[in-house]
């Protein structure tokens, strides 16, 4: 039978009978993130009216300038997640440090690691952008939370996705159990499934990258861009170039469509050798909702999955998409194409 147009909670309640003795724990706590995330998409729908949007002159932990939607999300979602009662701390792209749940709110077993805005430098152009969600279990019983619990492989995750506020508003999410996805009917605020077991073409035809720092890569990134655009390369033509330069938007295109998204290290460029996107908050958490739905992330030499961070907001190379495309990237990266 067709769960299509199955509302969200029902989704998870659903998902959550066919595992014994699941305790309700992570349903409650899927159930707050969507509706924080109703309340940052009625935020992005509003910016432009009213003075939502702009700098707030403070400076992040990127020595980025936080913008008012970065901060609202933020503390939009801790907001509504510190009750739960199932949280034990969350970790923000927006926060330098683990934030521990506070007293008097009661603790659980579950740590959520979160980028609250993600592509927040385009909001003000009217380009869609989105929340980024990973869920981890700690490995000790009580006490303080230990950065070694944090610091976990991305291997790890009982659940990741995303939401992206675009032309409608969708919830794409794994638990391990296939990818999911909603989409937002605004006149019941509810989210309801549209994207039923989400699966990534093989192979796709578009590449996502910036451009832009061609001359910062290395001789083996710039080969495979070039074989992207060799004139046979996809049934005869070069492979399409799309990057909106919001992660998630371009992300959710390739998922659909097939294809892949990179963020090499820019080698050259001192500033950001390792690239730009933080394993923790926007890597791993892709990198699993990607493998559900059949394709692959990689740093360019091994699975994103499986690096441990040494820190919580470690930057990595990253290679994302269509199994076969990130495989055939991964080959160049070796040097196995002269
Ligand atoms: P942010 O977390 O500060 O918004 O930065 C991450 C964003 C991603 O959404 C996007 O893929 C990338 O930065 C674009 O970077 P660039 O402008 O260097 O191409
Ligand atoms: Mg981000």
């Amino acid at each position: 039978m067709s769960s299509y147009g199955m509302t969200i909670v029902e989704h998870l309640l659903m998902k959550q009978q066919q595992i014994p003795f699941a305790t309700g724990a992570f349903s409650r706590l899927m159930s707050e993130l969507v509706v924080a995330a109703k309340l940052i998409s009625r935020e992005v729908n509003k910016a432009g009216l009213v003075d939502i949007y702009g700098f707030t002159g403070e400076i992040n932990v990127y020595g980025e300038q936080v913008q008012k939607l970065d901060e609202y999300a933020h503390k939009t979602i801790i907001r509504r997640l510190r009750h739960t009662g199932v949280l034990c701390a969350i970790i923000s792209e927006e926060s330098a440090d683990i934030m521990e749940i506070p007293e008097p709110f009661s603790r659980g077993p579950y740590i959520l690691v979160m980028d609250p805005l993600d592509g927040s430098s385009n909001i003000d152009v009217n380009i869609s952008i989105g929340t980024i969600f990973s869920v981890y279990r700690r490995k000790e019983e009580g006490g303080p939370v230990k950065l070694e619990e944090v610091l976990q492989r991305g291997a790890k995750q009982v659940a990741a996705g995303y939401f992206i506020y675009g032309s409608s508003t969708m919830m794409v999410y794994t638990t391990g159990q296939g990818v999911h996805g909603f989409t937002l009917y605004p006149s019941i605020g509810e989210f309801l499934l549209s994207h039923e077991n989400i699966k990534i073409p093989e192979r796709g035809k578009i590449y996502s990258v910036n451009e832009g720092n061609y001359n910062y890569w290395d001789e083996n990134v710039r080969r495979y861009v070039d074989y992207l655009k060799k004139p046979d390369v996809a049934d005869g033509r070069p492979y399409t170039s799309r990057y909106v330069g919001s992660l998630v938007s371009d992300f959710h295109r390739n998922l659909l469509k097939g294809g892949i998204f990179m963020y090499p290290a820019d080698s050259k460029d001192p500033k950001k050798p390792h690239g730009k996107l933080r394993l923790l908050c926007e890597a791993s958490p892709l990198a699993f909702v990607v493998q559900q739905a059949g394709g692959y992330a990689s740093n360019g030499k091994k699975p994103i999955l499986d690096i441990k961070p040494n820190s919580i907001h470690e930057r990595v190379p990253l290679y994302i998409g269509s199994i076969e495309d990130v495989k055939m990237a991964e080959k160049y990266l070796r040097g196995e194409y002269q």
